[in-house]
C-alpha cells in the first residue's frame, strides 16, 4: 500500500534523495521489504519539491511575500521505473524539501495519474499510506457536495485529503489537523490503514497508524519515510499510533490518543501537539541520545547470526527479539492472565515504593532495559512525592520503546527531565551524564522486571561486576528477581493460551528476515517453553517442523534444519534467595532489602555496594 519519503535540509539533487540511496525510494516501488500489505507499488508515483528561497514567486498574488512558497509537481500513472524522463529530471532538479511517493491503489479508486500523490494545496503537499475500508460511505466527513464533487481522484486518499484541506485552510495547525483526520476516520472504519504524510516545506507531520514509519535526522537534514534507505542515515522507527513533527532542527513523536478515549484528568497534560513548537514545549525535557554505532544493527546482528546460529547447537541472544513489533508483542504478554511476574512486581513497588524513595533520596533515577517504563510510573510518584527526584533516564536497545515511554511521560510528569539513550548495556555501560543539578546526588538504578535472568552465569557475573563498578558510594541499585517456583506456573507462564509468547518467539525470525533477507519460514517452526529443572531456567526455543533450508545471503550463510532441531532464543532463569545474594555479595553488591509480593513469587531487591 505505497511508500513514501519526505526530506528537509540543504538544497540537494533529488537524485540523491530518491533513486542514488542503497534501497532508495525507487527500489522499495518494486521490493519493499517492511510493507506490512500489498506487494509492489507500480500504480503511478509522484513528487512535489519547493523553489529555492532566493527565487522569484512564480505567482505573486498567491505567494505573499516571506511566505511559504507554492511547491511544483511531477506525477505519473505508470511504474517509477517505466518512466524515461525521470532519470533526466532527478538528475537536474534540486530542493531543499521533497514529498514523494510510488503507489499501491486501492480496488475501485481512479488509476490515473490524479489519484498519484503528492496532492497539492496552496503550499501543501500530502500523501496517504493505507487504506480506508468502504471509504464512498465514509460518514462525518464535513465535506459538502461541491467539496465532494471538487474530490482531486475518485479514492480514499483524495477523500483524506479533501478532509485534511478543509481544516488546514481553516487555520488549524498541522499536526493537529492530521490527528483530528485520523482519530475521525479510525472511529467510523477501525481497520483503516492511516500513514499520512504533510509538508508545507518548512515542517514535515506525519502520522503512524498501521504500517510502518521511520525518521532520520542528522546535519541540518531530516527525512521521513514508510522504511529507511541504506544511505548509512540514523534511521529510527516511530512508534504506531503516533504523530510525528519533524523539522531539520528536531522530532517530536506522541502517542495518538484512541477513539473514543477520555482524556485524562488536567494536571496531566494528556493532549496532541499541534505544531512542532507546540510540541517543543511539551517534549523539551526529553532527550534521546544513540549510543548504539550507525552500523550497529548490522554489524552486532551479523556477529551475534554468524556465532550463534553457525553453532551446535544454534541459539541466539533475546536482545534482537526488541523490534518495534518485539516490544509490542512483549507488553501484550505482560498483561496475559498467565504471565504473573509483571504483575507480581507491580505489586510490590506499590508496596515499597514509598520506602524505596524515602531510603534511596534518588536525585536521578536511571532504568536499564525500561521497555514502556509502566511499572517504572510507581517509582516516579514516589520519589517526586518525596521530593528528590529531578531526573529520569531510561536505557535501552530499543528506540521506539524509549521514544513511547519518554513523550508519555513528559507529558504526565511536569516536572522531569526524561534522558533517554538507546544502549546495549551488555556492551557499553556508561551511564547517561546528568546534565541538570542532580549532578552531585545520589542515583536510583534500577533492573526491573528479572531481565538479569535472560543473561546466562558467566553474563550475569560480568554484568554485576559492570555494575558495581558504575555505582558510586550513595547510589543504590533495584533488581527485579522471578523466583523458582512450580513448573506447570512457570511454563504456562512463557507458553501462553492465546499464542501471543509464541508470537514473541517467532519475531525474532522476522528480524532476521528484514535486516539481514533471510527467508525463514515462521510457519516452519513451534515455538516451544521447556522448563530445565537442573540449570532452573525456563529455554525458550523454536523447533524446526520439518527438514528444511534457510538461506540468509547478507551473512552468507545456508542452514539445514533437521525435523525437530531446534534454535534456543531465550533463557529464563528463576533465582533462589542464598545463591542469588552470594552471586551479588560476590561482585561486591550487598542485598539490602528483598521484599516479595505475597504469593513470593517474585522478588525485588535493594541493593547496595560493599
Ligand atoms: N523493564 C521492563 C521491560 C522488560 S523487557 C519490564 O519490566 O516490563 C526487556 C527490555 O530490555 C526490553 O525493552 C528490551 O528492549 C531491553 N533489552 C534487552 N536486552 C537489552 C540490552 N542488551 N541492552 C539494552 N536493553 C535491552
Ligand atoms: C524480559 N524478560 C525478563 C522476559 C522473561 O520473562 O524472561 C522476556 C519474556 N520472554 C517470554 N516471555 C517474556
Amino acid at each position: 500500500m505505497c511508500r513514501h519519503l519526505a526530506y528537509l535540509g540543504p538544497s540537494v539533487p533529488l537524485a540523491d534523495l530518491l533513486t542514488a540511496p542503497e534501497h532508495s525510494l525507487y527500489e522499495q516501488s518494486w521490493a519493499p521489504r517492511l510493507q506490512r500489505h500489498g506487494t509492489v507499488n507500480a500504480d503511478g508515483f509522484g513528487f512535489g519539491w519547493y523553489p529555492a528561497p532566493d527565487d522569484p514567486p512564480d505567482d505573486p498574488p498567491d505567494d505573499p511575500p516571506g511566505g511559504p512558497a507554492r511547491p511544483g509537481r511531477y506525477r505519473r500513472a505508470v511504474p517509477i521505473w517505466a518512466d524515461p524522463n525521470l532519470p533526466d529530471l532527478l538528475r537536474t532538479l534540486s530542493s531543499t524539501a521533497l514529498l514523494a511517493a510510488v503507489r499501491s491503489a486501492t480496488a475501485g479508486t481512479s488509476q490515473d495519474e490524479s489519484a498519484a500523490a503528492p496532492f497539492r494545496d496552496g503550499p501543501w503537499l500530502f500523501s496517504h499510506n493505507g487504506a480506508v475500508p468502504d471509504w464512498t460511505r465514509l460518514p462525518d466527513t464535513g465535506l459538502g457536495p461541491a467539496e465532494m464533487l471538487a474530490l482531486e481522484a475518485h479514492s480514499d486518499s483524495a477523500l483524506l485529503w479533501a478532509t485534511l484541506v478543509q481544516r488546514l485552510r481553516r487555520g488549524q495547525p498541522a499536526g493537529a489537523a492530521l490527528a483530528d483526520v485520523v482519530r475521525r476516520t479510525a472511529a467510523a472504519r477501525p481497520t483503516a490503514r492511516l500513514n499520512l504524510l504533510l509538508t508545507d516545506g518548512r515542517g514535515i507531520a506525519a502520522t503512524r497508524h498501521g504500517d510502518t514509519l521511520w525518521y532520520a535526522r542528522a546535519d541540518g537534514r531530516v527525512l521521513v519515510a514508510s522504511e529507511p534507505d541504506r544511505s548509512g542515515a540514523p534511521w529510527q522507527e516511530v512508534p504506531d499510533h503516533s504523530l510525528l513533527l519533524a523539522t531539520p532542527a528536531a522530532v517530536h513523536i506522541a502517542p495518538l490518543r484512541p477513539p473514543g478515549r477520555a482524556p485524562r484528568p488536567s494536571h496531566r497534560a494528556d493532549r496532541t501537539p499541534t505544531s512542532p513548537e507546540d510540541a517543543d514545549r511539551m517534549t523539551s525535557r526529553f532527550s534521546l541520545e544513540t549510543r548504539l554505532p550507525a552500523d550497529h544493527t548490522a554489524m552486532a546482528l551479523r556477529a551475534d547470526v554468524l556465532n550463534g546460529l553457525g553453532a551446535q547447537p544454534r541459539w541466539l541472544p533475546p536482545k534482537w527479539f526488541y523490534d518495534a513489533r518485539g516490544s509490542e508483542l512483549f507488553e501484550e504478554i505482560t498483561r496475559l492472565p498467565e504471565y504473573y511476574p509483571t504483575r507480581a512486581e507491580h505489586e510490590i513497588l506499590i508496596r515499597r515504593a514509598p520506602e524505596i524513595a524515602a531510603l534511596t533520596r534518588a536525585r536521578q533515577l536511571v532504568e536499564l532495559g525500561s521497555g514502556s517504563s509502566r511499572k517504572t510510573r510507581v517509582l516516579l510518584d514516589a520519589l517526586t512525592a518525596a521530593g528528590t527526584l529531578e531526573c529520569y533516564a531510561p536505557l535501552d536497545v530499543s528506540a521506539s520503546a524509549l521514544e513511547e515511554a519518554g513523550t508519555a511521560l513528559c507529558r504526565d510528569y511536569p516536572g522531569l527531565r526524561v534522558q533517554a539513550t538507546v544502549a546495549d548495556f551488555q556492551r557499553d555501560l556508561v551511564l547517561p551524564e546528568p546534565q541538570g543539578p542532580e549532578q552531585h546526588g545520589p542515583r536510583l538504578l534500577a533492573f526491573l522486571g528479572s531481565t538479569v535472568g535472560n543473561l546466562d552465569t558467566p553474563e550475569r557475573r560480568a554484568f554485576h561486576g559492570l555494575l558495581r563498578r558504575t555505582m558510586s558510594g550513595d547510589d543504590a541499585l533495584l533488581l527485579g528477581a522471578d523466583l523458582v517456583k512450580d513448573r506447570d506456573v512457570l511454563v504456562r507462564a512463557y507458553d501462553d493460551s492465546q499464542g501471543v509468547t509464541a508470537a514473541f518467539n517467532k519475531n525474532v525470525l522476522q528480524v532476521l528476515n528484514r535486516e539481514l533477507n533471510a527467508d525463514f519460514d515462521l510457519d516452519s517452526f513451534d515455538h516451544l517453553a521447556v522448563w530445565n529443572e537442573d540449570e532452573e531456567r525456563i529455554e525458550m526455543r523454536l523447533r524446526s517442523r520439518h527438514q528444511q533450508t534457510v538461506k540468509i545471503p547478507d551473512v552468507d550463510l545456508s542452514l539445514d534444519f533437521a525435523r525437530g532441531e531446534e534454535l534456543l532464543t531465550e533463557l529464563s532463569i528463576k533465582f533462589r534467595r542464598e545463591s542469588l545474594t552470594a552471586e551479588l555479595a560476590a561482585a561486591g553488591l550487598q542485598v539490602r532489602q528483598w521484599w516479595t509480593d505475597q504469593q513470593r513469587r517474585f522478588a525485588l531487591l535493594l541493593i547496595v555496594p560493599d
